[in-house]
């Protein structure tokens, strides 16, 4: 069991830890939700060999695992900008002259030709390179191996690790946050008696290194890997450093003794030379230095208070409580998740909900790297699909929680790496296919490469940049900036100059006009193919929306209807024989499979293609089609899951998934998918999973992606009553809700920027302002495009969806106003 606070409050170091949360509980406003479970918490250290135990820490730059052994404290450190390789390029120049020759092969329905020659002419040899870990700091304490009365937990309020034992009755506790305000690591480690405190710190790393003693601090110079042909040219230099009271600290060779002390803080620095993708000329012994200067001068005391408070300014915005059934919360959260089928815990979904959260604010703050397929957190040279970005799901998926969970500035390194992407992608466009505008695949890396990798039913996917780009037409859908809009319509507008430069007739469609991007697939499934439904989805949304931006800023018309024109010749979407939504623009969808990737129902999440109320048949064919795939996946894909059955409005069903997720994952279970530390697993470990949950409950609790701000979309019967503080729609709203016994009871919605606010619920509302719905709403921002309609295949018998009533109302909304509604008793 979990110690008890009474044994807290027995030591000094506790009494400290408490009165600095006195202090820091004066930012945190009178909050209506009220939750005590967001820690994670242990009553033992984390195995040295699983690192799936070990408590990530971050500020979107410096990432941390953190064990909390007592004898061998293990630190594992990574910083964003350490990856192997330096700026390369990855274009293959045969590709284009073998393009039309390939084209035709797969419209002579030869595809397995056409797989083979793309292999031999549109890949180099490099895969992407990989993203490394910067080691670990050690610290030794000989005599720890026996201690009890042991505690440790994540504080996802305070972005704070903390371990806490007793060896021979003296209390130790060891604070470790990545300070959002000092750039550092800091460690505080405390004891509670007098001069009890000797240990070493020493380096642990995998890669090429040298260890140094330097005014008084332990330096590691370190390097990114050479990797395929590809020159490492990252250089790091981690900083260590001690700042005691009293006893003695010696900084020798290779290591740094603490002897007699009662309490150091450990300072932990790192600088690299990267600047951005085409550029690494700074200099990382100086970043790493100045940061470790500043940081030195701060009491701990102090850098912890205003690193939470910082966190916080983040983290605060956005407030759960899905209800409680008192099951036990001070058990240890890996019990908590081993036991969560039998208890269906509320409490553990939230914190599961809102550790998502924390892992985005803690692996993406602006001016950095987008959180990668581990977000920051990775302890190898070698990581699984290298760590990188995998942007025919993975990377997005990363971004769902970003908007409605009100982390909108976790957004910003997606952003720019979007930008960056459309930079490099012109000359893969030109080189690989003759086109206007910029591409990307389904991989890139910190180095921003945009052909295809790995082989041609993986990487032969040219709408990679496509998908990306909508990020930042979402963006602009929650805020309605126009500025922002302005800044990217260049960016839209080119990855659209691809498409309308790539499209080429389908020979087999001419007398419907079909035109179709080609080679292409459907991600990492079936043939290669031309026109695949995911492609048909993705174009259509690029070039509407395109269209949109280009009208709302007063662009070329002449380019508008140019786009317009194209986007009534890509080809709708199709009901199968088996009453599936059609993957491909054949009908060969196997019902059996339960292939992971679900690409063909992007069109109902992320995007709004596919709604319950205007297109009821491609509703029920997207129902059929998850049906088909089944309930049970990897982390990312059930991710993916919950937030396709929250747009098909079925409650229970998302949490049927979300039950899927909530599976221990340890050595005794092979197909868990949540670590002891509630990172998500494939597995291995992919941060995806997390964040996917994270959306999807949003999801579940308020949508605005198809023509009103609808309410409760899709609760489960198992959260009958709660509260969500501070969740986003687009339009710029920020709803504060109650709801209780299903129902919604009580709504607060904060207008940002104005503008015609539709609610949508299944309760009748009443409140000041309200009006009855009438006609299209108003605001684009919360619109969708009507889509042409389906092709329905003769063979397939649609059930037709059984729908909850539903109310609609209008509020003309003025910025900055509240407006409160209540449901009619
Ligand atoms: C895609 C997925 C895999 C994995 C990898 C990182 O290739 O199909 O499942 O998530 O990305």
């Amino acid at each position: 069991m979990i110690n008890t606070i009474a044994h807290a409050l027995k030591n000094l170091g506790m009494l400290v830890l408490l009165l600095l949360m006195t202090g820091i509980s004066t930012y945190c406003y009178a909050q209506k939700v009220t939750n005590p479970t967001l820690k994670l918490q242990y009553d033992e250290p984390a195995d040295p060999k699983v690192w799936e135990q070990a408590l990530p820490i971050g500020n979107g730059r410096l990432g941390a695992m953190v064990y909390g052994i007592p004898h061998r404290e293990e630190v594992q450190l990574n910083e964003e900008t350490i990856w192997a390789g330096g700026p390369y390029r990855n274009d293959n120049h045969k590709a284009g002259a073998n393009l039309k020759d390939i084209q035709q092969l797969i419209f002579e329905g030869k595809s397995q030709e056409a797989d083979k020659r793309i292999n031999e002419t549109f890949f180099t040899k490099t895969h992407g390179m990989p993203y490394q870990t910067a080691g670990s700091v050690l610290l030794n304490f000989p005599n720890h191996t026996k201690f009890q009365n042991y505690y440790r937990e994540l504080d996802i309020e305070q972005a704070k690790a903390t371990t806490r034992y007793e060896v021979n009755g003296v209390t130790y506790t060891r604070e470790v946050i990545s300070s959002f305000e000092d750039d550092v690591i800091l460690m505080k480690i405390t004891s509670s008696q007098k001069g009890s405190l000797s240990f070493d710190l020493s380096y642990k790393n995998p890669a090429q290194h040298k260890v140094l003693a330097k005014d008084n601090m332990l330096v590691l110079e370190g390097k990114g890997g050479d990797h395929e042909g590809i020159k490492g040219e990252i250089i790091y230099n981690t900083l260590s450093s001690i700042q005691n009271v009293d006893g003695h600290v010696v900084v020798e060779d290779s290591k740094i003794s603490v002897k007699n002390a009662t309490s150091v803080v450990i300072y932990i620095s790192i600088g690299t030379n990267f600047v951005d993708y085409k550029t690494i000329s700074a200099d990382a012994f100086k970043t790493a230095l100045e940061k470790l200067n500043k940081a030195k001068k701060n009491k701990f005391e102090d850098a912890l208070a205003k690193h939470s408070k910082k966190y916080y300014a983040q983290f605060g915005r956005f407030k759960l409580d899905l209800g409680s059934n008192s099951t036990a919360s001070d058990i240890s959260t890996s019990e908590r998740i081993k036991q969560f089928q039998q208890t269906q815990d509320p409490t553990l979904v939230t914190l599961l909900t809102q550790f998502g959260r924390y892992l985005l604010i803690c692996s993406s703050q602006p001016n950095g790297q987008p959180s990668n397929l581990q977000g920051i957190w990775n302890n190898s040279l070698y990581p699984a699909w290298d760590s990188k970005y995998t942007i025919n799901i993975n990377t997005e998926m990363n971004y769902w929680p970003a908007e409605v969970t009100n982390l909108s500035q976790t957004h910003q390194p997606l952003i720019q790496m979007v930008k960056e992407l459309a930079e490099s992608g012109k000359e893969t466009a030109k080189i690989l296919y003759n086109a206007e505008g910029w591409v990307a695949h389904h991989n890139t890396d910190i180095w921003r490469v945009t052909s295809p990798i790995d082989f041609a039913a993986a990487g032969m996917w040219p709408t990679g940049g496509t998908w990306l780009a909508q990020h930042l037409w979402e963006h602009y859908l929650f805020h309605g900036d126009r500025k922002f809009l302005m800044d990217v319509y260049p960016i839209l507008k080119s990855a659209s100059d691809f498409l309308l430069s790539s499209l080429i007739p389908h020979p087999q469609h001419i007398d419907k006009d079909w035109m179709v991007l080609s080679p292409s697939v459907s991600p990492e499934h079936g043939p290669i193919a031309a026109g695949v439904t995911m492609d048909n989805q993705l174009v259509y949304d690029m070039l509407t929306r395109t269209a949109m931006a280009n009208e709302i800023l007063n662009e070329d018309p002449i380019y508008r209807a140019k786009l317009l024109a194209m986007v009534k010749r890509i080809p709708p979407m199709q009901i199968g024989k088996h009453t599936q939504l059609q993957e491909w623009l054949e009908d060969i969808n196997d019902p059996k499979t339960d292939h992971r990737h679900v690409s063909h129902l992007y069109g109902m999440f992320p995007s709004n293609q596919i709604s319950a109320y205007t297109t009821p048949e491609l509703f029920e064919a997207t129902r059929n089609s998850l049906l088909y795939r089944g309930d049970f996946a990897t982390g990312w894909s059930i991710g993916w899951k919950v937030n396709l059955w929250a747009r098909l409005l079925d409650g229970n069903h998302a949490y049927k998934i979300i039950n899927n997720m909530l599976t221990l994952a340890d050595s005794t279970r092979r197909d868990g998918r949540t670590y002891p530390n509630m990172f998500t697993a494939h597995p291995p470990f992919q941060i995806d999973g997390n964040f996917g949950l994270t959306a999807g409950v949003a999801e579940m609790l308020v949508q605005s992606h198809d023509g009103a701000v609808h309410l409760l979309p899709a609760l489960p019967d198992a959260w009958k009553n709660g509260v969500v503080e501070g969740i986003m729609a687009r339009g710029g709203f920020e709803i504060d809700m109650e709801w209780s016994n299903g129902k919604v009871a009580k709504v607060n919605v904060l207008s940002k920027i104005g503008g015609n606010l539709r609610i949508r619920t299944h309760v009748q509302l009443t409140g000041k302002n309200l009006k009855k719905a009438k006609g299209a709403n108003p605001n684009i921002l919360n619109n969708r495009m009507e889509v042409p309609k389906a092709l329905i295949s003769p063979q397939a018998q649609l059930k037709g969806s059984n729908m909850k009533k539903i109310y609609e109302y209008d509020v003309e909304t003025i910025a900055g106003k509240q407006y409160s509604f209540n449901s009619v008793k």
